[in-house]
């Protein structure tokens, strides 16, 4: 049995097995069903104390059915002399998405626990199954459907769903959930980081009805490296043997009938022609349609090849430069996690007006919808999992959590075409423990997907006026990637930092995950002071100069597209809780620097073009 395969059935068991408390696995492209968004405005109640969820001996009420008192019941007062002590009726609003820091002032710096409740009809038909999903939870969530607890789940970006099938009543139904986002050293991310610790329900929510037996998951995708042959599966929720199975492309006039096997999986693996490729420059996507006896569900795909070979990175067989820019799933603007397809179209668009052809969504999996945007607009993606900084790498249960992020990312992004890297990490210090955490997470991605490229941003160390990278992780992955922040951190002025040069040990293509410096946007002054937007467009020249002395150079997704709040960043006239290093400012003004990138992706772009 190949790797693949028995991944695959691995997820599948788990996926219908529908264990109480734990997160089922995910229904691919569950947003094209029919759905009830139970977006809007939320009910929330702000608990410090975890008074909901606690009783006076700090015993969780919702371990005992006896006890009485758990927010969670959404009680209401029956008899006069009842004592409840809270309501959510009569407590505030939030809108869902929306993080809660955002959008109460007395909330800006909150972590910790609020109860979220929505109310909603249901008419549930029998027969039919029922799944309630959330885009996100920052960051452990406790879910509970009509004051019975259907699941727990960790990870603020990454999507959970239970099924609620049985669960539903006909006519008002009352879903709460308790979401914490306190910091903890033991989880991913750990306690350390530079962003905002947004809580809350930050993606969309809605209730999707499915027939009993359902398209649980698909893939379908170009084989590595082969632009005639589209492999994958389609893998229904039940085991059930013998199923007829169709994945059709009309527009190619392409069909194909696949059989479940007992698992209730069919593989595809079959030849295509004709196929428009999906490159940044021509972002086919094509209507692919998967059908079964009781579902037909669409989707929007792309087909491309990438792999690398020695140097270079190859997009459907040609070398590609990865004109790129960083990104937080964060509006400057509004300061807050981006809400609507506006917000994502304008932080792209941003960053298409500035030549890329290439994001780094970091350091966490961003929305779904941004995916799928870039997708559509023409973007490559560099995607990641908040393995960030100094984590509890010999802890086990922090490194199942990482593996299941991981594991949540890939199963979700799988058919998106702009997705070309799987990021396990971002500057993780070199250590006996790390190495092992890290390798295994690298194996780990390159078991889920063999067709894209694994990497993480590492870091370098200097000797001299060497910048040097020798983390034996490189050994694994198939991109160079580190952040370096000469003229910044360290190495003086911005003009000094082109005396450096580059010990690379790795003869791989290099792909500069972070470069960049602070700078207040309308701040003027010479190039020498910081925080200055000279300062920023000498250090952004003199990097470019510098990174040009490396002849493997693929590509850089520069720290970084717009100015991010973190509670790190301190200087009361610079900074006042705002990381600078954005090239458009909170305003969305841009800096002088955004021009340098903009001038340089333009010629790069223009280089390659001549590139066989
Ligand atoms: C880094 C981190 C990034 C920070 C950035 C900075 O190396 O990867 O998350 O925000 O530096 O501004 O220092």
């Amino acid at each position: 049995m190949s790797k693949k395969y028995c991944w695959i059935l691995l997820v599948t068991v788990l996926a219908i097995s529908n264990s109480t408390h734990a997160q089922q696995n995910l229904i691919q492209n569950i947003q094209s069903r029919k759905i009830l968004s139970l977006n809007g405005k939320w009910n929330y109640i702000v608990d410090p104390y975890e008074n909901g969820y606690y009783d006076y001996r700090h015993e969780p009420f919702d371990q005992s059915a006896s006890k009485t008192g758990g927010f969670y019941d959404d009680r209401q007062q029956k008899e006069k002399s009842e004592l409840i002590e809270y309501d959510f009726d009569h407590s505030p609003t939030i809108n869902v998405p929306g993080d809660w820091n955002s959008q109460a002032e007395k909330l800006e710096f909150y972590e910790g626990t609020v109860w979220l409740r929505r109310q909603f009809n249901a008419s549930p038909v029998d027969g039919n199954r029922y799944y309630i999903y959330f885009g996100a939870a920052n960051y452990e969530a406790h879910v509970y459907l009509n004051g019975k607890k259907l699941g727990v789940h960790k990870g603020g970006f990454t999507p959970l769903q239970y099924e609620v099938t049985g669960k539903l009543k006909v006519g008002v139904n009352s879903v709460v959930v308790k979401v914490d986002n306190t910091r903890r050293q033991d989880e991913i991310p750990t306690i350390n980081t530079d962003w905002w610790n947004y809580g809350g329900l930050t993606r969309d929510v809605f209730l999707a009805e499915l027939p009993k037996q359902f398209i649980a998951d698909y893939q379908v995708q170009l084989a590595k490296g082969n632009t005639q042959r589209i492999e994958g599966f389609v893998q229904l929720s039940d085991s059930v043997a013998g199923r007829k199975v169709n994945i059709s492309i009309p527009e190619l006039k392409w069909n194909l009938e696949v059989t479940t096997d007992q698992f209730g999986r069919a593989p595809i693996g079959s030849k295509i022609s004709k196929l428009s490729l999906w490159s940044p420059e021509s972002p086919k996507l094509y209507t692919v349609t998967v059908s079964s006896n009781e579902e037909k569900i669409q989707d929007k795909i792309g087909f491309r090849t990438i792999e690398t070979s020695g140097n270079n990175i190859l997009l459907n067989g040609k070398s590609v430069f990865l004109r790129g820019i960083s990104l937080h799933d964060e509006n400057p603007l509004l300061a807050g996690r981006l809400r609507s397809e506006g917000d994502m179209r304008m932080m792209l668009q941003w960053a298409k007006d500035m030549n890329c052809n290439y994001v780094r969504l970091a350091h966490y999996p961003h929305n779904e919808e941004m995916v799928s945007l870039a997708d559509e607009m023409g973007l490559l993606v560099w995607a990641e999992v908040p393995v960030y900084w100094t984590i509890s790498w010999t802890n086990p249960g922090t490194y199942k959590n990482a593996e299941q992020q991981l594991t949540d990312l890939i199963v979700r992004d799988k058919n998106r075409a702009s997705v070309i890297v799987w990021s396990i990490g971002n500057e993780t210090p070199l250590s006996e423990p790390r190495h092992v955490f890290m390798g295994k997470l690298a194996e780990h991605a390159r078991l889920l997907d063999q067709t894209r490229l694994i990497a993480a941003a590492l870091e370098v160390h200097r000797e001299g006026k060497t910048i040097i990278l020798n983390d034996p992780l490189g050994e694994k992955i198939d991109l160079v990637s580190f952040n370096e922040y000469a003229g910044w951190y360290w190495g003086g002025t911005p003009k000094e930092i082109t005396a450096y040069q580059f010990n690379i040990k790795y003869n791989k293509p290099v792909v500069i995950t972070e470069f960049g410096g602070d700078a207040l946007g309308g701040f003027h002054a010479d190039e020498d002071t910081r925080w200055s937007e000279e300062y920023q467009e000498a250090l952004y020249k003199n990097q470019i100069i510098l990174l040009s002395k490396i002849d493997a150079l693929r590509g850089m997704t520069p720290w970084i597209l717009t100015d991010f709040r973190s509670p790190r960043r301190q200087h009361p006239i610079y900074q006042n809780f705002w990381n600078r290093k954005g090239l458009i400012s909170e305003t969305g003004k841009k800096k002088k620097a955004y021009y340098v990138l903009q001038d340089y992706y333009k010629q790069m772009e223009a280089k390659y073009k001549q590139v066989k």
